[in-house]
């Protein structure tokens, strides 16, 4: 079906533009016009930008967003939060993985992320057996994408042990176990459905080198691994193979345009290096990292050489596509104790910036045409609004930095995803039913 939308302002590949009308197809971007006049009738917004990818989301973890916020007996950390998130992931069936699924994504576009990459290892039944469909679970969240109108890419997770050199996995983690044979009949179900499809070896730690070969050619879309987010992955790392998890990667692995290294937190100089000079996506989840201590990437030194980033919203315990631009550069002012350090050129806008890097490395890494308002592009457009008293006077860069850096999602009008408005004054328009659903489940999860 085709739509157009007509932006007063709209930020194109090659700067800002007065009077755009865009039109789509079938959800992709068929005329890009600039300097146009309104046609009565057709749908109008005052400013809009392309909307951000969301490299990195386990949209199951949108429903304990809140219950691991309290003091343990111990010192608590990644690791004692992953525990309290494998009991709450033990008491989830199917219904519950897609209402909880279609909450997210719909929180998302609210939010300004109209497409997604789910890193999906929640494979099966709560003992460990497969479901009869060995993809129903991915499958769920297949189908909460498609309610909600968020474009998504697959990334079925390889996950067969505890730790470094093939450790059995522990109870905990039985719902995500397959060996390489029943984990390409996952990857085969979600390609059947005519899904974007990537392969995704959950870390070093799950997989090991011999399973990371039989598993990346089964599908030709985007390589997702998490990487270097906790020290003590990286001793651990050194201990199995006297190397870092990036370094082993980019030695052994064949990092290229394809990969994209989730966290990638922990990296010497030398690795910061390799990995920009790589062309892989570094797949950043600031605000998630924020919450579980993980440490901070050196974005300021890895922009600096050319590296490429997106941002994901991970955990979920906080989903706004500005929030996660602002939290990684307020990393970057913290430890550096400067300001304006992820723009590279004077006078550049850094919410503009960060933004672009966005849309670029997130496209990239759910391996579709996203992120940008040109021909072939999905036609997925966030639109700001011009009428809050924080805008007055104000357009362009500094409506984006106001965005980015006071408003957040509460600046988001309306978005468009595939062409289609699916947020409308700031409101998901699937919201009345898919929360009802969704609070019915949560006040189960938490009684
Ligand atoms: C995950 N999340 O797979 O959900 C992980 C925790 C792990 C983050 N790394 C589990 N943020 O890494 O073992
Ligand atoms: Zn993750």
């Amino acid at each position: 079906m085709q739509t157009t939308l007509f932006l007063d302002r709209a930020l194109l590949p090659d700067g800002w533009s007065s009077g755009v009308r865009i039109t789509s197809d079938g959800g992709l971007i068929t005329a890009v016009e600039t300097g146009a006049a309104p046609a009565s009738g057709e749908a109008r917004e005052a400013l809009g930008v392309p909307g951000i990818p969301n490299l990195h989301s386990h949209a199951f973890q949108r429903a304990m967003a809140g219950l691991a916020e309290r003091r343990g007996p111990a010192q608590d950390s990644f690791w004692t939060w992953r525990e309290v998130m494998y009991r709450f992931l033990a008491r989830l069936g199917p219904g519950d993985v897609e209402a909880i699924a279609a909450y997210a994504f719909a929180d998302m576009l609210e939010a300004g992320f109209t497409a997604v990459a789910e890193f999906h290892y929640l494979h099966h039944s709560p003992d460990g057996s497969p479901y009869a469909d060995v993809a129903e679970l991915a499958r769920r969240h297949l189908k909460a994408a498609a309610d909600t109108g968020i474009g998504v890419t697959m990334l079925p997770v390889f996950y067969a042990h505890a730790t470094f050199g093939g450790e059995p996995p522990t109870p905990g983690q039985r719902r995500f176990i397959n060996d390489p044979d029943r984990f390409a009949r996952i990857v085969e179900a979600l390609q059947a459905d005519g899904a974007v499809v990537g392969v995704a070896p959950h870390s070093l730690r799950a997989a090991t080198p011999d399973e990371l070969k039989a598993i990346l050619p089964l599908a030709d879309g985007p390589v997702h691994i998490h990487a270097a987010e906790q020290v003590k992955e990286v001793e651990d790392c050194l201990a199995w193979s006297g190397q870092r998890p990036v370094e082993w990667l980019l030695d052994h692995a064949g990092v290229d345009p394809r990969w994209c290294l989730i966290h990638a937190t922990h990296l010497t100089p030398a690795e910061t290096q390799g990995l920009a000079k790589s062309g892989a996506v570094a797949g950043l989840c600031p605000i998630t990292e924020a919450n579980l201590g993980d440490g901070i990437f050196p974005s300021a030194d890895y922009l600096a050489a050319g590296g490429r980033f997106g941002v994901g919203t991970d955990s979920n315990i906080a989903v706004d596509a500005a929030g996660e631009l602002r939290q990684l550069e307020y990393a970057q002012r913290l430890a550096l104790r400067g300001r304006n350090l992820l723009s590279q050129t004077e006078g550049e806008s850094t919410g503009r910036a960060l933004l672009t890097g966005a849309c670029r490395g997130g496209a990239q890494a759910l391996g579709q045409p996203l992120g940008a308002l040109a021909i072939g592009h999905r036609a997925d457009v966030v639109c700001l609004g011009m009428g809050h008293p924080d805008m007055a006077g104000r357009s362009d860069d500094l409506a984006l930095d106001t965005w980015v850096f006071s408003q957040g999602r509460a600046a988001i009008a309306s978005v468009y995803a595939g062409g289609r408005r699916v947020v409308e004054n700031g409101r998901h328009i699937g919201r009345g039913a898919i929360d009802a659903r969704y609070s019915a489940i949560l006040k189960g999860l938490t009684a």
